[in-house]
């Protein structure tokens, strides 16, 4: 027994990924995502300099002490370069065990607890009729649920709209025509949360009108309400029946959502940006939230997104993980595992990966009528192809920032 290999790999097919692979001496393999959005180096050396020594010659067997171990004896704990770091070990340790039992890891994980995973992608447009094409365009892709995302007039540039920086940057799509995106500085855009407060709901009284009652329709107000405005956006969604509206407000202080909640009945999903059951502890504890965010790759793995979710699932609190193309195949891959496993699923969010991404990473996750299923292929389902993944190096790239009107720094 025991790891005899663990490589960090950088590649950037139509973004930028790092990959651990773990290699036992019997030669079996295991991949975990360490991918960590605009940041990504700082993983590659935390896992290189730091995690890759410890690994050598561990019984890849164990890993709940490797976690214990990993987070504990760093003695510095949390924080998402630790947290993706860790998340990358287990999650490579969990995929060679499946493939060692010769199961798909949902089987290790208790078994499927549904036929599939239902996915929301993202619709966005500047003008309604840009919105209302992209929502059409997402139902002929299959998709049964939708996050709205919609131009603000008056503001020239901002998060979740199509053909702007932010898609660039933020979804990953390297345009041929526009390589100044990637390896360029980090892109301003613009922000006014009274305009947005006051433009969104009549985006989805809209959306509701063309669309009908039943379609599942999301929103992600990205972090950018304090809370009484969030409070003020909650209760005037509530006609058009939302499945969640998401970061209504930064929550490192989670007594924030208290206000929130006593104001609105609109589902709350927070913790993208989450790394741990700790930043957790309070909004759990009293259902200030309705959905759990994290993905496998940016909360500490399996083994510590499926505590959270356990214990969420006691307060009646579903899952949702984060499912941007920023996660990679490898990162939503272990999603799926989990999702199907575990009793309180809610959605998963689910955008695609670019061709090239989907040529370095090999998959055998279906997409059907709506549906994510991970595959039944022994382990995680994913292997990487190292020749095409040496073709694309590293490119720096930063997700964009916002300033107001005055030029003050606003949360992105
Ligand atoms: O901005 O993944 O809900 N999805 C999101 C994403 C995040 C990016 C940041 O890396 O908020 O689009
Ligand atoms: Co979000």
């Amino acid at each position: 027994m025991g790891i005899v290999a663990a490589e960090v790999i950088v590649t950037s097919p139509d973004r930028n990924f790092v990959t651990l692979k773990l290699t036992t001496d019997e030669g079996v393999t295991g991949l975990g995502d360490a991918t960590l959005n605009g940041r990504e180096l700082a993983v590659v050396s935390y896992l290189r300099d730091h995690v890759v020594p410890l690994l050598i010659d561990r019984d890849e067997r164990n890993i709940e002490d490797t976690w214990q171990f990993l987070y504990r004896g760093a003695y510095w704990r949390r924080g998402p370069v630790t947290m993706a770091a860790i998340a990358a070990v287990d999650v490579a340790l969990w995929d060679i065990k499946a493939k060692r039992a010769g199961m798909p890891l949902y089987q290790l994980l208790g078994g499927a607890s549904r036929r599939g995973l239902l996915a929301y992608g993202h619709a966005s447009g500047k003008s309604l009729d840009e919105l209302f094409d992209s929502i059409r365009a997402h139902l002929e892709q299959g998709y049964r649920a939708v996050r709205v995302q919609t131009g603000v007039p008056g503001l020239a540039a901002i998060y979740g709209i199509a053909s702007n920086a932010t898609t660039a940057a933020n979804a990953g799509v390297r345009y041929d025509h526009e390589p100044a995106q990637r390896g360029a500085l980090a892109v301003q855009e613009d922000w006014d949360t009274r305009r947005y407060l006051r433009h969104v709901p009549t985006v989805f009284e809209a959306v509701r009108h063309e669309f009908g009652p039943e379609l599942p329709l999301l929103h992600d107000g990205h972090h950018r309400m304090t809370p009484i405005e969030a409070a003020q956006l909650g209760r005037s969604l509530e006609p058009y029946d939302l499945f969640w509206l998401e970061d209504c407000t930064p929550a490192e202080n989670q007594e924030a959502l208290r206000l929130v909640r006593q104001h609105t009945t609109t589902p709350l999903a927070i913790g993208e940006i989450f790394n741990t059951i700790w930043d957790y502890q309070l909004i759990i504890r009293e259902q200030l939230i309705d959905y759990v965010r994290s993905a496998v790759t940016h909360a500490g793995g399996i083994t510590h997104l499926k505590r959270l979710l356990e214990y969420a699932a006691q307060y009646q609190i579903k899952s949702g993980m984060h499912g941007p193309t920023d996660v990679s195949p490898v990162g939503m891959a272990a999603a799926l595992h989990l999702g199907l496993a575990i009793h309180n699923f809610g959605i998963q969010e689910y955008m695609t990966h670019g061709a090239r991404t989907n040529e370095v990473f090999e998959q055998s996750f279906t997409w059907r009528d709506g549906y994510l299923h991970p595959g039944d292929e022994p382990g995680l389902g994913v292997s990487l192809n190292v020749d095409e993944a040496g073709k694309y190096p590293y490119e720096r790239a930063y997700l964009p920032y916002n300033r107001l009107a005055d030029g003050t720094v606003h949360d992105w």
